[in-house]
């Protein structure tokens, strides 16, 4: 059957298809990406796309909001349940906005806010110098151990004594280890500060419980909805009852107009996604899949920033390899291994052209990979460094990429068992036959 994108634009239907074959034929270890389930892609191209809902549900600037309060009401107590938090707001476009929002809630204009360095980790919004929030406020960032890669607690806390940030900002988009959000709160109760856990990495880890949540610790906790949580590009902000009408004047009318509502309602398919026990086992595997993966790149004489792992990524320094990020990840990527270029804490190098990689399985655990699959891809890995210059034998690894990934199909109709509705399991013939 001919879809009608098909029909009525052939050639966006034609790099749709590409992108698809892409995404099938190769193996993903951006940390950032995943797979959304079918309900997702489904609620994510649904009619909500048609319609506007500027404010909050029962206060809107708009009418005809019956289903919409139902649907954004809906998602705010899947996520308050998910993650025990007094309020959330489901609003924000992306991560970045999730973080100006929590700002604006606790600080104002020229205060200090206090994050992790990029290069050791942090992420653009946490203060680093080309990111307007180091315009906005006064940035004060910290670093990781030179020797071990860690956090330094000891160092967190004098630059928070001496500096007296507004805020402390803990999490990162970068950092392999397991962050002590209780540490962060304590050092930021006693200098008087609000403490911002962005958890944008790591909240499907921290919704199974496998690393501790922030959620007690902090004033207000920031989060993506697609990465290791699974569901569509969004953000989302979690906080105590007193910052909930801060947080929410914040996102809108502070930063934001309406909410992208086909977003915000595959946001509540994902938070009734995460709250399943198999949610709970694919992410435990992410991290099995991980440590899996970085043995054995430590075994084939790889340096790990950190020596290894606890979370969902992995962080290479390539200096004793000889082979600058980028033209590692370009030979990768022609090899269908696709990753990112990244800066390492001890990186001398400019981020547009660093010596570490950036690789995660948060993707090929959704297509079912375990353990003696992440080993295979570290060999994979090792193979295009030892012959980052011959592209023949960078060809074969192509190959051998296609055959793993054949064995492991994109999920595109995966479903998430749902307790409360069974119901007739779908399959794939059962289903509007869109394009995904
Ligand atoms: N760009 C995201 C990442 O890949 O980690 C963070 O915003």
């Amino acid at each position: 059957m001919i879809t009608a994108l098909e029909q009525y634009d052939p050639q966006i239907y034609e790099l749709i298809r590409q992108e698809k074959a892409r995404q099938s034929g190769s193996i993903r270890l951006i940390p950032s990406e995943n797979y959304v389930s079918r309900a997702v892609m489904e609620a994510s191209g649904s009619c909500l796309t048609n319609k506007y809902s500027e404010g909050y549900p029962g206060r809107r600037y708009y009418e005809g909001q019956q289903v919409t309060d139902l649907i954004e009401k809906m998602a705010q107590q899947r996520a308050k349940k998910l993650f025990k938090a007094d309020h959330a707001n489901v609003q924000p476009y992306s991560g970045s906005v999730a973080n100006w929002a929590a700002y604006l809630a606790l600080a104002k204009q020229g205060d200090t806010i206090m994050g992790l360095s990029l290069p050791h980790g942090g992420h653009l919004t946490h203060g680093w110098k080309v990111s307007v929030t180091s315009k906005i406020f006064k940035s004060v960032q910290y670093t990781v151990r030179p020797d071990t890669g860690r956090l330094d607690y000891n160092q967190i806390e004098e630059l928070a004594k001496k500096h007296k940030p507004k805020i402390i900002i803990s999490g990162a988009t970068a950092y392999p280890r397991e962050i002590d959000f209780e540490i962060f709160g304590r050092i930021a109760k006693d200098v008087g500060a609000y403490h911002l856990s962005d958890i944008a990495h790591i909240a499907g880890l921290v919704v199974a419980g496998i690393h501790k949540s922030p959620v007690p610790y902090s004033d207000i906790v920031s989060t993506t909805t697609h990465k290791t949580l699974r569901g569509p590009r969004g953000g989302m902000l979690l906080c105590k009852a007193e910052h909930a009408e801060n947080v929410d004047k914040a996102v809108f009318p502070g930063l934001q107009g309406g909410p992208h509502m086909h977003t915000l309602t595959a946001v509540a398919v994902a938070l009734a996604e995460a709250d399943t026990p198999e949610f709970i086992a694919y992410a435990k595997q992410i991290v099995k899949n991980a440590k899996a993966l970085a043995e054995k790149l430590l075994e084939y004489g790889f340096n790990l920033s950190s020596g290894g792992t606890d979370n969902h990524l992995i962080l290479i320094d390539l200096r004793n390899k000889k082979v600058p990020g980028k033209k590692l990840s370009k030979a990768l990527d022609r090899a269908r291994i696709v990753t990112n270029y990244n800066t390492t804490p001890l990186d001398p190098a400019h981020p547009a052209n660093p010596t570490g990689l950036r690789i995660g399985t948060p993707a090929i655990t959704t297509r079912g990979m375990k353990e003696e699959h992440a080993e295979q891809i570290a060999s994979l890995i090792n193979k295009v460094v030892e012959n980052v210059n011959n592209e023949s034998a960078i060809e074969e690894v192509g190959k051998e990429v296609l055959l793993l990934s054949s064995q492991f199909p994109v999920p595109e109709h995966f479903i998430i068992p749902n307790k409360n509705n069974p119901g007739t399991p779908h399959t794939s013939d059962t289903l509007t036959p869109w394009l995904f």
